[in-house]
């Protein structure tokens, strides 16, 4: 018997025939042919590569979760010397897009085939959900035969994490991406500087990480917070996150959200005064001085040391709320409007971008903005983030007439510091996000193919004001992140949320077995 199943039709059958739990597949790919038969996969089962380029890690990696299941590793052998039991690794090296991938399982031998490591990388990552589903702790695992043919709805599948409300060690942000690459996400967004820490290490300025990296006061727990990465852990970094295939995405946050840099640097703030770290939340009206030319040198000076160590062709240049107050009253911000003919404070924000904007074009980057509805104009080139709750759709078409590319992460579907339940809440002011609201998120809205052909990609926000490690991290994440990983890669009527909850509960297995501290979703109940 062979079936091609597409949409939800392949949870019922696969329920049908008692296959669901063991291809519980998230993201869900785009199609499923289950055929009859089991692969037996054992320590007797080999690797083998059809390819010129070195995929040693590729091979470890699969060795890794395959030895979960089976407790051994695979002997890697030279394509050819066997033609059964083998997990075949083909990498062509050919035209297509370089996520794609096929999974093929017969009872002989699995073949997962792409044109690109990024791809083969991902069909080993869906074989291992397939292996670890299967499992049951003995030596062979009997594993259903497929054919899996999987693409990405969207290139960019983004998840953030703000060390610089809470500094996070840089081996727990490696364990974070772990998790990332083995659910296809390829994007990590590092929010670098706020009001409460400066997280970077730059050798020109080092008050930055004296003064900046450090609070004092406590914010409610007794303890000072402090941290900031040296240049060689983000190279380590930057290097760990692009061998599983994503990249890492700084950001700067300016003109606002910037009063640790100006706490030690205050001479490009518009009223130079004892400034502190700030250990409240919130939104600070003390921002970098638009109208004075030094600002602009000073942040060259930041850039310059930062792309150093980030090779990320994006750099987010963050832009979002910061009141324009203390430019209207500044007397060398007046003078920038009418030199400029700006108009007023918001023709100035645009001006200040701009400014900026210039700066990452000699280093060949490409910027990421907050998009502010009130900013007049963006520089051309920008990608911008729809992150304002309930305003989503207004950006959608707002930054398709200006010619931006879009990532939505909007609040409704995508803030993942806000609580997961009643009776979560970290702080009156939140919404609540449950895992069903965030499976609610199309990213195109519904929108005819055109009107969003714009949108690139999703994200979600780990604002970090009450994430104070990397526990709380998961816990924030998972399994909030399964949902919002398969908006961004799965097609619509691929995913349904009676399909997704089935999915789920093998999922979260396996990160008790990676022992990664996620919310268990105890308001679904087990299936
Ligand atoms: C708004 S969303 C912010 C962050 C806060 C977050 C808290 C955005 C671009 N800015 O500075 O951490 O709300 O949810």
């Amino acid at each position: 018997m062979k079936c091609i199943f597409t949409t939800t039709m392949i949870f019922l059958t696969l329920h049908l025939m008692g296959q669901q739990s063991e291809l519980a597949i998230i993201p869900q790919p785009l199609s499923i042919d289950v055929n009859d038969g089991y692969y037996s996969l054992s320590e007797y089962s080999t690797i083998a590569i059809q390819s010129d380029i070195d995929l040693s890690f590729e091979v470890a990696n699969l060795n890794k979760q395959i030895k979960r299941a089976i407790g051994t590793n695979l002997k890697l052998v030279k394509d050819g010397t066997e033609t059964e039991n083998q997990i075949v690794l083909k990498c062509t090296q050919g035209n297509g897009d370089s996520e794609d991938y096929s999974l093929s399982i017969d009872d002989k031998q699995i073949i997962i085939s792409a044109t690109d490591r990024t791809g083969l990388f991902y069909g080993i990552q869906t074989l291992s959900q397939i292996v670890d589903n299967a499992g049951d702790g003995h030596k062979t695992v009997r594993i259903p035969c497929v054919i899996i043919d999987d693409k990405p709805r969207f290139k960019y599948r983004a998840l953030m994490l703000d060390p610089a409300r809470h500094f996070l060690p840089v081996d727990d942000v490696k364990k974070y991406i772990d998790v990332m690459a083995m659910y296809k996400f390829n994007h990590l967004h590092l929010h670098l500087s706020d009001d409460q820490g400066w997280r970077v290490e730059i050798e020109k300025y080092p008050l930055l990480n004296t003064i900046s990296s450090f609070r004092r006061e406590t914010d409610g727990d007794g303890k000072p917070h402090y941290g900031y990465y040296t240049k060689a852990e983000l190279k380590e970094l930057v290097a760990y996150a692009n061998q599983r295939f994503i990249t890492i995405v700084p950001e700067l946050d300016v003109p606002g959200h910037s009063v640790a840099a100006l706490s030690a640097y205050p001479e490009y703030t518009c009223f130079p005064k004892m400034l502190k770290v700030r250990t409240i939340p919130g939104v600070s009206k003390d921002l970098f001085c638009a109208g004075n030319d030094s600002t602009f040198l000073f942040l060259r000076d930041l850039i310059s040391e930062m792309v150093e160590v980030f090779p990320s062709e994006r750099f987010h240049l963050g832009g979002d709320e910061a009141p324009l107050d203390h430019w209207k009253e500044c007397s060398k911000c007046q003078s920038k409007i009418k030199e400029k003919g700006l108009g007023d404070e918001h023709g100035l924000m645009s001006y200040f971008f701009d400014e900026v904007n210039q700066i990452l074009i000699d280093y060949n980057k490409r910027p990421l903005f907050w998009y502010e509805l009130d900013v007049p104009k963006y520089p051309k080139g920008s990608t911008m983030y729809a992150w304002r709750g309930g305003l989503t759709s207004q950006v959608i078409s707002k930054t398709r007439h200006e010619g931006f590319s879009l990532i939505c992460s909007p609040g409704e579907h995508a803030y993942f510091d806000y609580p997961q339940a009643k009776g979560e809440e970290t702080c009156d002011w939140m919404a609540y996000l449950p895992l069903r609201q965030v499976y609610k998120f199309d990213p195109g809205y519904g929108l005819s193919p055109n009107k969003q052909a714009h949108i690139i990609g999703v994200e979600a926000t780990l604002w970090g004001e009450y994430v104070k490690n990397i526990d709380r991290a998961f816990y924030m994440t998972w399994p909030r992140a399964f949902a919002l990983v398969e908006a961004g890669w799965s097609e619509m009527e691929n995913r349904s949320w009676e399909s997704f909850q089935k999915r789920l509960y093998p999922q979260l297995e396996r990160l008790q077995k990676l022992n990664v501290k996620y919310r268990n979703p105890t308001e679904l109940g087990k299936p």
